[in-house]
């Protein structure tokens, strides 16, 4: 009697249930199962599995009609699902069902599904203690938390073969940590893709293009990068350029690069279907597009016309498209933008590319939709290849619009085309929280929103939005505004120079958090963890705040709680437990509640865990210490763009006990030395370094001393 399933020890931690054969290696994973001694209990009954970790016993069941399996487990009456990546729903996925079938999503709202991006991973957290699951398949996909049945979930694949992980945590970061195990950490960003960046549906021609940039230059704004959408290509051709608009795209690049801002280009996946265009040709003569199960060439209109789509499934197309990128950013080019990449078709429902298509993996035929959820995937690992192989001292840095489980290792998210409203300045903060905890750290969407209101037929953004909108994103990992065509501009001085004042000092704040970001990103290719998290990720033991959306957390001591609305002054919210420093006021609050706190344009709230430790730059490095229970961070730095450079680490501890600040300061390749600037609340009575008294300045119940690798430095209270 052959089984259904079969099941693996992966790790200590990880089970992995397989249905039915795999037709190829997964996309997704990259362990192998090493199996090792501890862990699990498990024991199979049929088509049952009993996964006992830690005393805690958790069952699924699994079945196959025909060409779906289907996989069904427990859900407790106060679980609660986190994950599936990128979704218009609140943080608390419970009770919704949704799709995972990458669409191209033009203006969706709260509650729109499918969009861009598939991850088939979520969380569920019980009784404290968090649990994944990962089914990983790139097919058609339904996924329903508790929609249905309110005791269950239940998955139903359009594939017979496919594997689940189960993962155990007991914490949402353990759960994490072990998925970026299973499918490799996250890419380490080049610095610049963490400043304020700038983009829009499109700048042409070239002179249009530096002007956007001479405006940021005397106006004193930071920019990093600016993008160019699908206009500066000669008819929409990838690989190309438009010889009207941009006559001459080294020169150009050369110009910006020598302003010190960075170079991102479009790229979509379809290539226009013509005798007469190279790429096509050769693609031909490679025989490396999709086609019909008939044999006959794939094609769907997309903006050059008639197109057709490499397939990425095989690693010749791979190698093709690398030698391709690697080719068209000898200009300079720093960093590629794929859009598209769902695919989208226009001749398909949704403007999404489904049907009868035919990718071949590893020599095996694959009907498109059971691979469609990897399209994006793969295309971003041929792109990543193709930069690397450019510039092989490089980071390559890549935003894509789509993906499946595994992109995080090649790219940066963004949320596609969110809409100029209310609605998706809310939307944007659980949107990206769950893509964070769906293990892609590397996430934003376009600031100032991109799409008209769709029922209404104009765009609605005014000042007052695009303040509050950098009020938020300006915490996100990756920040760019970015619009439609045809809208009215956004830049950040669009509404006149009070406004741009305004911004101006927002866009300060997040240069000044560099250092954090930074490092942040650092350990989030080290060692797995998210950039921006929900609340329940740093507070897990505390109840109120599992379903907290409209607050995060940027690393684990800085808590953000943006205005949302319009015309408000004030806003609530929860404060886990603990206390709190309120960073505009200087002024401690205590947590455990729920508070009012003040929203005045331009000046948005910022609290400092107690124990926090926030290394700003301000000319030099400043080290903001709120002094509390014991607490560590490692500040990293290096150039910002070399692959193979080590970083230079900084690490950092403190404890208070009351009456004395102990901080420890020691250094891996660091010299030079630090400000650290703690809240002492009055002027401390003395201040050591090693043992010896030392300067220091005392301000504004701040304490300031200079401190550098090897210091042990105490206040006395
Ligand atoms: O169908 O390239 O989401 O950011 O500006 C529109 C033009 C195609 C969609 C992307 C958007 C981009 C736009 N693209």
């Amino acid at each position: 009697m052959s089984s259904l399933i079969s099941v693996s020890l992966i790790s200590p931690r990880i089970v992995r249930v397989r249905i039915g054969e795999p037709r190829y290696p997964s996309l997704a994973v990259i362990k192998s199962s090493n199996g090792g001694s501890g862990g699990p209990i498990v024991s199979i009954d049929e088509n049952a599995v009993h996964v006992r970790f830690n005393e805690k016993e958790f069952n699924a069941y699994y079945s196959v009609s025909g060409d779906e399996a289907i996989i069904r487990g427990e859900l407790g009456p106060f679980d609660r699902v986190y994950g599936l990546g990128e979704k218009a729903l609140p943080l608390n996925r419970k009770r919704y069902r949704v799709t995972m079938w990458n669409t191209d999503a033009y203006g969706y709202r709260m509650g729109s599904d499918p969009l861009y991006v598939s991850i088939p991973f979520f969380i569920i957290l019980r009784n404290g203690e968090a649990i994944g699951h990962f089914i990983d398949s790139p097919a058609r996909m339904v996924m329903d938390m508790g929609q249905e049945n309110l005791n269950e979930f239940k998955i139903s694949i359009q594939d017979s073969a496919v594997d689940h992980y189960i993962i155990y945590g007991p914490s949402i970061k353990d759960v994490i940590n072990e998925y970026h195990e299973l499918t490799g950490k996250p890419f380490l960003p080049p610095k610049w893709a963490l400043g304020n960046q700038q983009s829009r549906y499109s700048y042409y021609p070239d002179s249009t293009l530096l002007a956007v940039v001479e405006q940021y230059k005397s106006r004193g704004l930071p920019l990093s990068a600016i993008y160019l959408d699908i206009h500066y290509m000669d008819g929409y051709k990838i690989f190309t350029w438009s010889k009207e608009r941009f006559p001459d795209p080294s020169g150009l690049v050369a110009r910006l690069h020598e302003a010190g801002i960075k170079v991102v280009t479009i790229i979509d996946p379809g290539v226009k279907a013509s005798p007469t265009y190279d790429v096509f040709r050769s693609g031909v003569m490679g025989n490396y597009f999709c086609l019909r199960s008939n044999g006959d060439l794939y094609t769907s209109h997309v903006w050059p016309g008639l197109c057709v789509f490499p397939d990425f499934a095989r690693s010749d197309v791979r190698d093709w498209w690398s030698s391709l990128i690697a080719e068209f950013v000898k200009d300079g080019i720093d960093g590629i933008w794929l859009d598209m990449n769902e695919p989208a078709g226009f001749d398909s429902e949704n403007h999404t590319i489904d049907g009868d298509l035919m990718h071949v993996m590893n020599g095996v035929e694959v009907p498109h939709y059971r691979l469609h959820n990897a399209y994006a995937l793969l295309e971003a690992e041929a792109t990543y290849e193709g930069l690397l192989r450019a510039r092989p001292d490089k980071r390559p840095f890549i935003l894509s619009r789509a993906g499946y489980a595994g992109i995080h290792r090649y790219a940066a998210i963004w949320t596609g085309d969110n809409t100029s409203n209310w609605e998706h300045l809310r939307l944007q903060i659980p949107m990206l929280l769950s893509l964070s905890l769906s293990g892609v750290p590397m996430v934003g969407a376009d600031v100032g929103g991109f799409a008209k209101n769709t029922k209404q037929g104009h765009f609605e953004l005014d000042a007052e939005l695009l303040v509050r909108w950098y009020e938020s994103a300006i915490f996100f990992p990756f920040l760019r505004n970015h619009t439609s065509i045809d809208s009215p501009d956004q830049e950040p001085w669009a509404w006149g120079s009070a406004y741009e004042e305004v911004i101006k000092k927002l866009l300060m704040i997040r240069e000044s958090l560099m250092p954090y970001i930074y490092s942040l990103a650092w350990a989030s290719h080290e060692l797995g963890e998210p950039i921006i998290r929900p609340l329940v990720y740093e507070f897990q033991d505390d109840d109120n705040t599992h379903s907290i959306d409209d607050e995060f957390m940027l690393g684990p001591f800085l808590l953000l709680t943006p205005a949302l609305d319009k015309g408000i002054k004030e806003r609530y919210a929860y404060l886990p437990r603990g206390r709190w420093l309120d960073l505009r006021r200087g002024r401690e609050v205590d947590g455990g509640k729920i508070a009012s706190i003040d929203v005045p344009m331009g000046d948005p709230p910022m609290l400092i865990r107690s124990g926090g430790i926030v290394p700003t730059l301000n000319g030099e490095l400043r080290v903001l210490i709120y002094p509390g229970q014991s607490s560590a961070f490692t500040i990293y730095d290096d150039d910002g763009e070399s692959l193979q450079a080590r970083p230079r680490k900084l690490f950092v501890r403190q404890v208070f006990d009351g009456s004395k600040i102990t901080i420890n300061i020691d250094g891996e390749e660091w010299s030079g030395q630090a400000i650290l600037w703690i809240y002492t609340g009055k002027e401390p009575r003395q201040v050591l370094i090693n043992g010896s008294p030392t300067e220091h300045l005392s301000k504004d119940k701040f304490t300031e001393v200079r401190a550098g690798p090897g210091s042990n430095v105490e206040l006395i209270i």
